[in-house]
């Protein structure tokens, strides 16, 4: 589920799906993509605080369980539904921040990557992991990445899959700062945010946007479609299949 809680003129959205490490399933992504549309429209919520429940994980990617059943036009939808939340993060007419108290695996670090700014606990771990399950990132990884940390650095882990502690997440400025406990300091970040004129605030936004340049549509778009075309792939039922089923995978190259 999906909390949402005000703190004076800043909204905290809570992903609460502990039991699989806040991973996210269609009942909860669509319930994030609506409160956000929600939030996006809303003039009280002058900053969004994206974070996620308990003290393991912000979100440990999109459900492995729940993909591993997708065929490729299922999957296209899914992707789309993951770039609907993203978009709205990243072009909602007011600050959105990260607080990744936890694990930010796969779709948890794209989310992560389409807020404005990111603030990790030192326990954080974040990666684009998906390579291993025999697919990519598909939420937006494989863009905003690299617009984020360079092209050399997104390929090195979106490649690798390797997974990155909060001191090298800060080093290549995948994240902003660190800071115990993130919630707190995300909060007085958005605080003080909130505090300014969201006339201006929303205007800085659009035109700090205007660097990511039409190319960038073009280019998840791109990527949403050739994430689904992957699932006709032996390998990604393979590799989705063999986590489902706690055993290493067994790549073929199809
Ligand atoms: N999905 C489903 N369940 C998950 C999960 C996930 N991503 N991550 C963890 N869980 C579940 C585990 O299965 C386990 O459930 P039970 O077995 O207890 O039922 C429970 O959460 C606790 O996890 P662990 O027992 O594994 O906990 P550990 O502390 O031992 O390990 C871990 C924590 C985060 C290292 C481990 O859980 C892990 O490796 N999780 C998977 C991380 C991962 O690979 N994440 C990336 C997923 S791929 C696209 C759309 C989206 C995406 C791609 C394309 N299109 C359609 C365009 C995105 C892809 C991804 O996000």
């Amino acid at each position: 589920m999906i909390r949402v809680d005000r703190q004076g003129s800043v909204a905290v959205v809570t992903i609460d799906r502990q039991d699989a490490l806040n991973a996210l399933d269609v009942a909860t992504l669509t319930e994030l993509r609506d409160r956000l549309s929600e939030l996006a429209e809303d003039g009280d919520a002058r900053a969004v605080v994206l974070t996620g429940a308990g003290e393991k994980a912000f979100v440990a990617g999109a459900d492995i369980k729940y993909m591993s059943g997708l065929d490729p036009e299922q999957a296209k939808g899914w992707g789309a539904l993951g770039h609907e939340a993203g978009r709205l993060l990243e072009t909602m007419p007011k600050p959105t921040i990260a607080a990744i108290n936890g694990f930010a695996l796969g779709g948890g670090c794209e989310l992560a990557l389409a807020c404005d700014i990111r603030y990790a606990s030192s326990r954080a771990k974040l990666g684009q992991p998906e390579i291993n399950l025999g697919i990519v990132p598909g939420w937006g990884g494989t863009q905003r990445l690299a617009r984020i940390c360079g092209l050399g650095i997104a390929k090195e882990l979106v490649f690798s899959g390797r997974t990155i502690d909060a001191d090298e997440a800060l080093r290549i400025g995948l994240v902003n700062a660190v800071a115990d406990p993130v919630l707190d300091h995300a909060l007085e970040a958005a605080t003080a945010l909130a505090a300014k004129s969201p006339v201006a605030l929303s205007l800085a936004k659009r035109l700090c946007n205007l660097t990511l340049g039409i190319d960038h549509t073009g280019g998840l778009e791109l990527e949403a479609n050739e994430f689904g075309e992957l699932f006709a792939s032996e390998d990604a039922k393979e590799g989705l299949t063999a986590f489902v089923e706690k055993r290493a995978p067994n790549f073929v190259g199809r």
